[in-house]
């Protein structure tokens, strides 16, 4: 996401200089519009996203007025993230209190991590451990990457630095069977939260989907998080 708005606003940054003006006119707005346009498709933004954007854009830009001294690029850089927020429908979403109410109810809490091969799973899901205990939480990971060569190895060598216990079958098993394992053992233990690896996967790996569409529905994570770098654009919602 900052990506893109250090894209935008170099692509703005050019109407700093205009400002000497009160008001926006609309030939002002169209070319803030038509570069805005620009930067989102080249951004990989789904083209209905970037119509929602552009629409919502329009509207904030519209009768904006600015006082000597003020950035046209800072004011529409405004008006866009404004923009954009309001059609990702952001909502604030943290995962210590959603971890916290499953606590209350008894429940251990389920997080999923999923992403491309070589993201940051594995190594995410040690970080998270180490901030839910410093939060007062207890974790357990599933080693649920079956699939992947060393996968299991590598949560072997985080677990014990972490002083957290691993759940394992051997490789090649059902990953949702290990995750299920899991959370019988988070139940029995009283443990909070189970962090539950997966395999890295592109969405064209048939198979894999497949797979990750078996734990979706068997093992009902409360929280999937997505690790994946800026360039992931479009792919990552299949
Ligand atoms: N610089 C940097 N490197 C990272 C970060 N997170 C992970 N890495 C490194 O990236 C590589 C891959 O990390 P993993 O955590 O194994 O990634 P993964 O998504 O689990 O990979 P697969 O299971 O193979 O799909 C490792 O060498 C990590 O040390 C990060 O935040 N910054
Ligand atoms: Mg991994």
């Amino acid at each position: 996401m900052r990506d893109l708005f250090d894209r935008l606003r170099a692509r703005v940054s050019r109407f700093t200089k205009q400002l000497t003006r009160r008001a926006l006119t609309e030939k002002d707005i169209q070319d803030i519009l038509s570069d805005l346009e620009s930067g989102l498709l080249e951004s990989d933004v789904a083209l209905e996203v970037v119509d929602k954007i552009m629409e919502e854009a329009r509207l904030a830009l519209t009768g904006r007025s600015y006082g000597l001294g003020e950035s046209i690029a800072d004011t529409a850089m405004g008006s866009i993230k404004g923009a954009i927020r309001a059609v990702l429908g952001l909502q604030p979403y943290s995962l210590l209190e959603e971890a916290s109410k499953a606590r209350k109810e008894g429940r251990p809490f389920l997080v999923l991590f999923v992403g491309y091969n070589g993201t940051g799973k594995t190594t995410t899901i040690a970080k998270l451990a180490k901030l839910l205990m410093d939060n007062g939480f207890t974790c357990v990971i599933a080693a649920s990457d079956t699939y992947r060569a060393a996968a299991i190895e590598q949560l072997e060598y985080h677990a014990p630095k972490l002083n957290v216990k691993m759940i394992k079958q051997k490789r090649g098993s059902d990953s949702a069977a290990v995750i299920y394992d899991a959370m019988d053992h988070a139940r029995a233990k009283k443990v909070d939260v189970v962090l539950a690896d997966s395999a890295g996967r592109v969405h064209t790996n048939v198979n894999l989907m497949d797979e990750i569409g078996k734990v979706v529905r068997v093992n009902r994570p409360d929280a999937v998080i997505f690790v994946g770098d800026a360039l992931a654009g479009n792919d990552i919602v299949q």
